[in-house]
């Protein structure tokens, strides 16, 4: 009997996402969970965040997520235009991160150096924002 309601427990969990860094309180923030590596990181995201900056760290909460596969992006949007602007040069002048805290110097990463596996416990994924060009 024990193992059977196991089974038939439904596998999701909370996550939390910490977003940390930020250079201001000015703007909003998004945050989003995807778990399709073809919408990461513009398209529609599994689930989505939107959020006032009122401390230099915000934990933003997604609740009843199934087991899988995720990657996360975050986005500081100082001009709430619900978008990552950039610069004449394509550099990005507002914060950005992904899960795992990955960087590249030239576009976003791809969804499995972001990807991270959900094992339906709570968990936490930190994330720094990231200004500019990674050093
Ligand atoms: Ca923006």
């Amino acid at each position: 009997m024990q193992s059977e309601k196991k089974i038939l427990k439904t596998e999701t969990g909370t996550l939390y996402v910490l977003v940390k860094g930020f250079k201001s309180n000015i703007g909003q923030l998004m945050v989003a969970l995807y778990n399709c590596a073809s919408d990461f990181p513009e398209n529609e995201p599994y689930k989505g965040s939107i959020s006032k900056i009122s401390r230099d760290v915000e934990l933003i909460k997604f609740e009843k997520v199934p087991y899988g596969n995720y990657a996360i992006a975050v986005l500081h949007d100082i001009d709430n235009d619900g978008k990552l602007d950039k610069n004449v040069w394509g550099i990005p002048t507002e914060g950005y991160g992904f899960s795992n805290n990955v960087r590249e110097k030239f576009g976003p990463p791809s969804f499995l150096k972001a990807r991270f596996m959900f094992a339906g416990w709570d968990d936490e994924k930190i994330i720094g924002l990231e200004y500019g060009i990674p050093q």
